[in-house]
């Protein structure tokens, strides 16, 4: 063993031991690990600053007590996250997830993510995620109003302008965002930077709401043309009906494809001739209803209960657009077999190791989320910038910028893979590119 497999190992093993509770956390460092040893075997100077030991450890770590009172007067009791993972190429940046789901372990996993995928955009924020277990669904606007306000009475502590800068995940859009501000603005007076996600008429940025779905499709042109190939007449097997996943269907359909899937947790509809976007929309940011109302307006459409990924039907490319470890290794086999030739990942790790297993032994191509789903954090750094040169920008000068960063860190992933000798590895690549900029910056500053 080399020096920096030991290093490496080394590293692992004390993570493992020190953080056992936290699947989802020791998943997302092993899948960076495994892509890294050429890494350190070419610069020694990173494991004399120790910088492996550095980054799985979170600078900081935040949890707090929510208390709220519900619609019918009874005191409810939730838990907030903030952990601020890597500071050294920016401010913390990172979303917050409202999830009943949501732990130390899923915060920390995205908070990891975050540190790599912040260094690809080429902007300088840092790495950091916050959230809740607070469930939104089923809830007034009037009860989000207060579980909001209680929420950033004690976040308002820890975050800042150039400290850490929050935004939107799972469960936290412009609704949320708003109400988190609108209390910040009580307690603290007027900070336009201290959230991104605003709405347009307090310092949001055009096309922030489509940036990640929209930046999803960028980077899969990128990726497929690098290939010979493109989105025009392919079929396009999307999981989610939120955010991420409205926006990759509108782009995907401008591109020539045929979004024919869209899902939530009970289960997914198909439409053969392509989701219609209007009905999505209602469901989901209108209504905020279940996605099995899709086939009420749209009768030619069947629903099914379960996963997308179990569903059999032909496609070319997978876009999982819902939430981490939702793509399994017997899903993934099933998607190979289904015909994808590519995936590219909208949602947070949405793919297990089994299943990045069988794409690589599959050879599909494969665009890891740190890389895929960059585009929402970028455009967040773009509405930082405008709010303090006190500008909005206009829809198409963000959505370009957007549109080159995309094209931009594909590139850069090609380049660190191929460098490290992991041609066509786009993981390899992202992880690679994301790391060395922070790398460098750790070791700079000293220890
Ligand atoms: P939304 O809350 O807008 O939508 C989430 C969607 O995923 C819903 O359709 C939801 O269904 C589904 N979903 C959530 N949890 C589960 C689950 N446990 N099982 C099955 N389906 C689930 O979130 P976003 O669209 O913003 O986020 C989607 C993914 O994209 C997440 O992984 C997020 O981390 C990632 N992401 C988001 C960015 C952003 O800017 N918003 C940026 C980069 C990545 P249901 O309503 O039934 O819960
Ligand atoms: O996972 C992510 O990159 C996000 N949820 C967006 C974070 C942000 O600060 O815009």
């Amino acid at each position: 063993m080399t020096q920096a497999t030991d290093y490496i190992n080394s590293v692992a093993a004390t993570l493992k031991q020190r953080d056992p509770n936290q699947p989802e956390f020791q998943e997302a460092v092993g899948n960076f690990l495994k892509t890294i040893t050429p890494v350190f075997e070419k610069h020694p100077e990173y494991i004399k600053a120790n910088v492996l030991a550095r980054l799985v450890e979170p600078e900081r770590a935040i949890q707090f007590q929510v208390a709220w009172q519900d619609d019918a007067g009874n005191m409810q009791v939730n838990r907030g996250f903030r952990v601020q993972f890597n500071s050294a190429i920016g401010p913390y940046k990172g979303g917050l997830r409202f999830h009943p789901s949501v732990n130390l372990s899923i915060v920390k996993f995205l908070g990891f993510e975050q540190i790599f995928k912040n260094s690809l955009t080429g902007l300088p924020i840092g790495g950091g995620k916050g959230g809740s277990d607070f469930n939104p669904k089923g809830k007034s606007d009037a009860e989000i109003m207060r579980f909001c306000q209680s929420f950033m009475i004690e976040l308002q502590k820890h975050i800042g302008l150039d400290v850490d800068v929050p935004a939107g995940d799972i469960g936290v859009g412009g609704r949320e965002i708003g109400y988190l501000y609108g209390m910040y603005k009580r307690l603290n007076g007027s900070e336009r930077g201290i959230l991104t996600g605003k709405g347009l008429s307090f310092g949001g940025s055009l096309a922030r709401t489509e940036a990640t779905g929209y930046g999803l499709i960028y980077y899969t042109n990128a990726m497929l043309k690098a290939n010979g190939k493109s989105l025009d007449g392919k079929r396009v097997l999307v999981s989610g009906a939120g955010n991420v996943a409205t926006y990759a269907i509108q782009k995907a359909e401008e591109n020539g494809a045929i979004a024919i899937s869209a899902s939530d947790s009970n289960g997914y509809v198909i439409d053969e001739n392509g989701i219609n976007l209007d009905v999505l929309k209602d469901i989901k940011e209108v209504r905020r209803a279940r996605i099995k109302e899709y086939v009420d307006a749209v009768p030619s459409a069947t629903y099914h209960e379960g996963s997308v990924w179990d569903a059999d039907v032909q496609y070319d490319v997978a876009l999982p657009c819902a939430t981490q470890n939702e793509i399994n290794g017997d899903q993934a086999a099933k998607l190979i077999a289904n015909g994808a030739f590519a995936i590219a990942e909208g949602a947070n790790m949405p793919s297990t190791p089994e299943a990045i297993a069988a794409y690589q032994a599959a050879d599909i191509l494969y665009g890891p989320a740190k890389a895929a789903n960059a585009g929402g954090v970028a455009v967040s750094a773009l509405e930082m910038s405008q709010n303090s040169r006190r500008v909005s920008d206009s829809f198409a000068t963000v959505d370009g910028e957007l549109k080159d960063i995309m094209e931009t860190l594909f590139a850069n992933s090609v380049a660190a893979a191929n460098e490290y000798g992991e041609d066509g590895n786009y993981l390899a690549g992202a992880n690679i590119a994301g790391f060395t900029k922070v790398a460098d910056a750790m070791v700079a500053q000293g220890w």
